[in-house]
């Protein structure tokens, strides 16, 4: 009765759920996809080619981390992982909610876009890339080339998909400032000897945001700046304990979950800075996505520009990116919507998503707001992902950023 766990080190999700397989004690192997056998199975399984993929004894296959944990937590209840307050399981579900889609932002950014990560990203891709070879005969001929090529290929991608969590120079700032505030904050609500977030057992809040945190926790290759491990081990040493604990979590002194008032003095300021930020970002994103449908692409934009200040630089890219729309550049001067329809977005290619429809100008362009700076390369054509992702708490509202085609790792 073994399941098979399709992961990276390197990914988030994977991690995250790899957490969640330790803790519940399920018997499963962890299978890295390092050999044409491996990757060919992993295809055989998977909708779209991410990680992570989770494999049944019978042969059934999962994707997208928080369907795979709720299709096990059906099946190995105990220990249950959500708490039995509904009050505080909607707390701990939006916290996974916003670890996933709003922590692999700084995740994101912060490993492959930021300035500071820009000179060790070769060395990151060189991990990943060490890991898809892993297992080669130490003689293989060409190895260390085939290495350093799968590494080039790797951080260009990677470099190049910035657009898809909104990193850009644009948001850089808030990115790095909000990874910062929220480890601060976080260390605020553990440096009491609280194991988790939610108590002495781990809770869905801890799969998601962990997954995110350790991988920024591992993030400390030498470079010039202080590097986001760096930082979590400077000023939130508790967050960077939680991280390696939750690698391998299991219940302390008996485990069980507290109750919000025990919880609300350092979890409060949390959810009042981080989370609400996440949901205005939510929020107009959504609006955003709401709006195509009427192709007022040019006042969608405007919209989220006024509905969430700063932080909606992003949102052009994500909520036009699932709209199945390309980005044209803005010529300069020029006062119409950049926005066109995209004729035959990639999306729909497993999952049976809308393909783009006809192309047509954006309509409204009205005093339209300048676009801001963006990022190169930026081909967006994503449509099915967010159709076949089954989404919760919203996802499939505003569109399922973490399970883009494009993959965050
Ligand atoms: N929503 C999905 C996201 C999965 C995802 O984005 N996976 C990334 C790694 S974290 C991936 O497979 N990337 C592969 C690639 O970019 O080729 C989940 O929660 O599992």
């Amino acid at each position: 009765m073994t399941y098979r766990v399709f992961g990276s080190a390197g990914s988030p999700y994977s991690v995250k759920v790899r957490s969640y397989f330790r803790y519940k004690d399920i018997d499963h192997v962890w299978v890295v996809r390092n050999s044409p056998e491996a990757m060919s199975e992993h295809a055989k399984y998977s909708k779209l080619p991410l990680v992570p993929t989770v494999v049944s004894p019978d042969g059934k296959a999962m994707q997208d981390s928080t369907p795979i944990i709720e299709a096990m937590e059906a099946l190995f209840p105990e220990p249950a992982v959500h708490p039995a307050d509904g009050a505080l399981r909607f707390v701990s579900e939006l916290l996974e909610e916003f670890g996933d889609e709003w922590g692999n932002k700084w995740m994101m950014h912060l490993r492959w876009y930021s300035a500071s990560s820009g000179p060790t990203t070769d060395a990151y891709a060189r991990r990943i890339a060490a890991e898809l070879r892993s297992g080669a005969p130490p003689d293989t001929p060409g190895l260390a080339d085939e290495v350093a090529a799968l590494a080039a290929s790797f951080k260009d991608r990677m470099l190049g998909r910035g657009f898809t969590v909104g990193s850009s120079e644009h948001t850089a700032p808030i990115s790095k400032r909000s990874y910062l505030d929220a480890i601060v904050l976080l260390e605020a609500h553990f440096a009491t000897g609280r194991p988790y977030i939610l108590g002495r057992s781990p809770s869905m809040a801890d799969f998601g945001l962990a997954g995110q945190l350790y991988q920024c926790f591992q993030d400390l290759l030498p470079g010039k700046d202080l590097l986001p491990g760096e930082q979590m081990r400077l000023h939130a040493p508790s967050v960077a304990l939680w991280c390696e604990r939750m690698v391998n979590p299991r219940p302390v002194s008996g485990g069980g979950f507290e109750a919000w008032p025990t919880l609300a003095g350092t979890l409060e300021p949390f959810l009042a800075s981080q989370v609400a930020m996440f949901l205005m970002w939510s929020d107009a994103n959504s609006k955003a996505r709401g709006e195509k449908d009427n192709l007022q692409t040019g006042s969608c934009f405007n919209t989220c520009i006024s509905r969430a200040g700063r932080s909606s630089a992003w949102i052009s890219w994500i909520g036009g990116g699932r709209q199945g729309l390309r980005w044209r550049r803005w010529p300069p001067g020029a006062r119409t919507c950049p926005w066109t329809w995209a004729a035959g977005g990639s999306g729909g290619r497993r999952s049976g998503g809308r393909r783009g429809t006809t192309p047509s100008r954006c309509r409204s362009s009205a005093g339209s707001t300048p676009a801001p700076p963006r990022p190169q390369g930026c081909r967006t054509s994503w449509g099915g992902a967010a159709a076949w992702s089954s989404c919760r708490l919203g996802r499939a509202r505003r569109g399922c950023s973490g399970a883009s085609r494009s993959g965050h790792l």
